[in-house]
């Protein structure tokens, strides 16, 4: 089962502490695995960066306290095991925590990879080549399940290398 009670650090002992927004915007770049790297390209110059803090901060705003804060190192650091890496993806892609990856979450996903590069066609293109690819059960979006089943790595680089992909045509 995938949980967030994954997360193997328990930092019980500190103080709840807040951590502003700003200041996790102004870290330095992570040292991240290759998938996570793939899925957050750069957290440096991270067009996630402020969906990544949403994620992991109790409050659902980016406002993490200081264990959201060690979660969130530990699910990026190379040690975490891949299928957490993928559940924390999940929930990065799924921008309108319905746990479901629609194509309305993968075309924000896609804008924002791209930096709104790309024309509504292209875009929609590329998310419904992407939700073909990893849609197991052909309900027309993306469960946790479809997104886990070997399907993460064809998802994330059809989303990760959408001029390419346009392009291929
Ligand atoms: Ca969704
Ligand atoms: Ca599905």
């Amino acid at each position: 089962d995938l949980a967030p009670q994954l997360v193997p650090l328990d930092y019980t002992s500190h103080p709840d502490v807040k951590l502003p927004y700003e200041l996790i915007g102004s870290m330095p770049e992570l040292k991240v695995d290759p998938l996570v790297h793939t899925c957050v390209p750069s957290v440096q110059d991270n067009p996630f960066r402020q969906r990544i803090a949403e994620v992991f901060s109790e409050d659902g705003e980016g406002n993490m306290t200081l264990d959201d804060f060690l979660d969130m190192f530990s699910v990026l650091s190379e040690m975490a095991p891949r299928d957490l890496k993928a559940y924390y993806a999940f929930k990065i892609y799924d921008f309108n925590n319905d746990d479901f990856i629609c194509k309305a979450d993968l075309e924000k996903t896609l804008n924002k990879l791209t930096r709104n590069e790309l024309t509504e066609d292209e875009v929609r293109m590329v998310c419904e080549k992407a939700i073909d690819e990893a849609d197991l059960d052909n309900d027309g979006r993306l469960s946790l399940e479809d997104f886990h089943m070997g399907s993460t790595d064809s998802v994330v680089s059809s989303v990760s290398q959408p001029i390419k992909t346009v392009n291929k045509r």
